[in-house]
């Protein structure tokens, strides 16, 4: 009999650690990882099978289906956005092709054991394109269908799986009068910009918001690459683990949606700074704006509308601006740092 699983994909990155870190302490079933770097060792001694490699190596997934009854996968094996750019062509590789292998491997799985695969997919804010800063102030807070134009690689990505996602949920091979539609139950979460206390990421357009922090508790001076009026909705790590956990465990009737906003709150970078100096006198922030990454962020909105998530799952973040800064980002990065 094969194991039943959840599999992890880019376990090892910024959601990766706060997700192995919580499903862990819950035991409701082995935790399957797969990345193409080895974890570090926090996070790798609390899963119970560690796989290095790439989510474009069949042979892999392969390997993995043989194995396992895996029952969730979560999706996270991603570039980023400012990352993207730079390779474009990989980032498709990676984001879409890697997401379509992720699809089949689901589909093949759910097949083999006769129910449905849920299917838990980060999208991103980066979905949005907002064609002027003018057009992103009028707009204000923007639903999941409005705005979908996005501007860069790692956007038209998440947008496009997005669509993937619900294709393989609703209408896989309708013509084959052999295979049931829907054996891929995907959910999908459109993160705004995340900040964790525990890792720093990489190779986002959203990474000033934690670099600076994180800049601060170690007592580095860092210059931001966007303009202080800059904003956008970010959401703290301990929300974010907490929206993919709670999509993947509602009532599948009460979604009428596929991909939902999530927020948390969205100060402009100057507030950010202004919190991060209160809380680390001494705090050198600068401003050095970087021009192409300053036109991503703001084509991405000021804010999101997160009624949906809040109406078919009852999803609210625990953390706003002020208590994600006092209670958890400033306590638990002073800690790591002293
Ligand atoms: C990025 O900046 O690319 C990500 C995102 C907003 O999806 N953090």
């Amino acid at each position: 009999m094969r194991k039943p699983v959840v599999l992890i994909t880019g376990a090892g990155g910024e959601i990766g650690h706060g997700l192995i870190d919580r499903l862990s302490g819950r035991k409701e079933r082995a935790i399957v990882t797969l990345d193409v770097s080895p974890l570090d060792s926090g996070i790798a001694a609390r899963v119970d099978r560690e796989i290095t490699g790439s989510i474009l190596d069949r042979a892999v997934l392969d390997r993995v289906l043989s194995e396992y009854r895996v029952e969730l996968v979560i999706h996270l094996a991603a570039l980023l956005s400012t990352r993207s750019e730079f390779t474009p062509v990989m980032a498709h590789q990676v984001n879409v092709e890697g997401t379509l292998n992720l699809l089949e491997f689901a589909q093949h799985e759910a097949e083999s054991h006769g129910r449905p695969v849920v299917f838990i997919y980060p999208s991103s804010i980066a979905a949005y394109g907002l064609p002027s800063l003018e057009a992103k102030q009028k707009a204000g807070r923007i639903t999941e269908d409005e705005w979908a134009h996005p501007t860069t690689m790692y956007g038209c990505n998440k947008l496009y799986c997005e669509q993937l996602g619900t294709y393989y949920a609703r209408h896989y091979k309708q013509l084959a009068a052999e295979t049931a539609a829907g054996k891929v139950d995907f959910r999908c979460v459109r993160f705004p910009g995340l900040i964790s206390a525990l890792t720093v990421p990489s190779g986002g357009t959203s990474d000033y918001a934690p670099e600076m922090i994180h800049a601060a508790a170690k007592g580095e001076p860092y210059a931001c690459f966007v303009r202080p009026d800059t904003r956008i909705p970010f959401m703290a790590m301990p929300d974010g683990v907490d929206a993919l956990l709670a999509l993947a465990a509602a009532p599948k009737a009460d979604l009428r949606r596929t991909a939902y906003n999530v927020t948390g709150f969205n100060p402009s970078a100057e507030e950010v700074r202004a919190v991060v100096v209160k809380a680390f006198p001494g705090a050198q922030i600068t401003w050095e704006v970087d021009l192409k990454r300053q036109r991503i962020v703001d084509s991405w909105p000021a804010d999101i509308d997160d009624t949906a998530a809040r109406r078919d799952w009852s999803f609210a973040p625990r953390y706003d601006f002020e208590q994600g800064f006092s209670e958890y980002l400033i306590p638990t990065i002073g800690k790591r740092y002293t």
